[in-house]
């Protein structure tokens, strides 16, 4: 049988916390809420999913190295708190060719100034922000017709 082209879903810092505190901001999914959705709809989609949170930056590092080892279609990010401090992350999207799509539950330009910049904005290849865990099915939806 053939395999499904595999999406990375790459999660950082305290998004394990995710439906627990802040729900005004980040809504009151799960973690585990928005991988079983992400499952329903990459099914329908013919494209298997691999999710992954770590609150650790060399992990993303070592997994967007990983997606594009394994000739991943598309890495759906949501860097969290990392987003706006990483060049380490910045370097890794920019040494892979596995296009990816940066996501936020918040919208960050709607927040705190220092939320306003992205490392990972310059080299990824669209974002999705300010539409809760529904973004990440939306940007499930922009990788399978990338
Ligand atoms: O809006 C997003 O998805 C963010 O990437 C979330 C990050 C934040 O630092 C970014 O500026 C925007 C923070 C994730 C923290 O998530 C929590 C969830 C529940 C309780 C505490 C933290």
């Amino acid at each position: 049988m053939a395999t499904l082209p595999m999406i990375y879903v790459l999660n950082g810092p305290n998004l394990n916390l995710l439906g627990t505190r802040e729900p005004h901001i980040y809504g009151s999914d799960t973690l585990d809420d928005i991988a079983g959705a992400l499952e329903d709809r990459a099914k329908a989609l013919g494209l298997g999913i691999d999710m992954r949170q770590s609150n650790h930056e060399g992990h993303l590092v070592d997994w967007l190295q990983e997606a594009n080892a394994r000739g991943a279609k598309a890495v759906i990010l949501n860097a969290g708190a990392f987003t706006h401090t990483s060049v380490a992350i910045h370097d890794a999207i920019k040494g892979i060719d596995v296009p990816v799509i940066e996501v936020h539950l918040s919208n960050p330009h709607s927040r705190e100034p220092f939320r306003h910049h992205s490392y990972i904005t310059p080299v990824a290849r669209g974002i999705v922000a300010g539409f809760g865990a529904s973004g990440y099915e939306l940007a499930l939806d922009a990788a399978a017709r990338l």
